[in-house]
């Protein structure tokens, strides 16, 4: 059985003094955790959190990585300086990168290879929009986009984590229902284990809008292996309620 991973994905939140004060509450209530967990923070805070997570049981992840090692790419971080800073893992090809900085799945599967490459685990996150949902298109979709990081990294399959976030479901409150979400896990854990006898490693994880309410339900689905939480990885005590779920 895979252990399960919480990843708070923060998005473009905090300050030095929030992150300080969420951290604070976060490693006061965590004790052992009985699953992996990360966050995965602005860049700017990078190395502020590495000091604040010295020593702890939470790992820290960047929100994204680029698709180039050095050099003439102004704003770009590489997956080699996220290294220098103790990073573990990386968020790769989120649906807001997507969206509204127009990644494509090669460019994606690019940023898995640089992650990989500096020894930074690329979480791959893969949905549909809504449209795409109510035009019979999640699969294909999913299979698409998972397909073109598949091939990129080739062998190294088993070293990424998935990531299931339905567009539809992301800052919209909304979320796909236990039975939604596990069939369309079903079919990302088929695709991982044509690639590779060795996927069931792979830990394949649900986002879009989980929460300390739904979190148990969703994380009981059997091919469910955590989560990618967004707004609730800012609330100390709904993040903990989370982790506790997928002990
Ligand atoms: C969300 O839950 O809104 C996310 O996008 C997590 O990455």
């Amino acid at each position: 059985m895979v252990k399960k991973l919480i990843a708070g994905n923060w998005k473009m939140n905090g300050s030095l003094a929030a992150n300080e004060a969420l951290l604070g509450e976060l490693l006061q209530g965590l004790g052992q955790p009985g699953c992996d967990v990360a966050v995965a923070v602005p860049a700017v805070y990078v190395g502020q959190v590495q000091a604040l997570l010295q020593g702890s049981a939470i790992a820290l992840a960047a929100q994204d990585v680029s698709a180039h090692d050095a050099g003439a790419y102004t704003g770009e971080v590489s997956a080699a300086m996220l290294r220098d800073f103790g990073v573990r893992y990386a968020l790769v090809g989120h649906s807001e990168r997507r969206q509204y900085h127009g990644e494509t799945d090669a460019l994606v599967a690019t940023k898995a290879q640089k992650a990989l490459a500096a020894g930074i685990t690329p979480i791959v996150c893969v949905g549909e929009t809504l449209a795409e949902r109510e035009a019979g298109q999640t699969e294909a979709v999913v299979k698409r986009q998972l397909a073109a990081v598949i091939h990129a990294v080739g062998a190294c399959v088993t070293e990424i984590v998935v990531a299931y976030e339905p567009v539809w479901a992301i800052g919209t409150g909304k979320t796909a229902s236990p039975e939604q979400a596990q069939s369309v896990h079903a079919v990302l854990r088929a695709q991982l284990a044509a690639a590779s006898t060795q996927a069931a490693k792979v830990p394949v994880l649900y986002g879009g809008s989980m929460n300390a309410g739904n979190a148990e339900q969703l994380l009981a689905q059997p091919d469910i292996d955590g989560g990618l939480i967004g707004g609730a990885s800012l609330k100390a005590q709904d993040f903990l309620k989370i982790i506790a779920a997928a002990a």
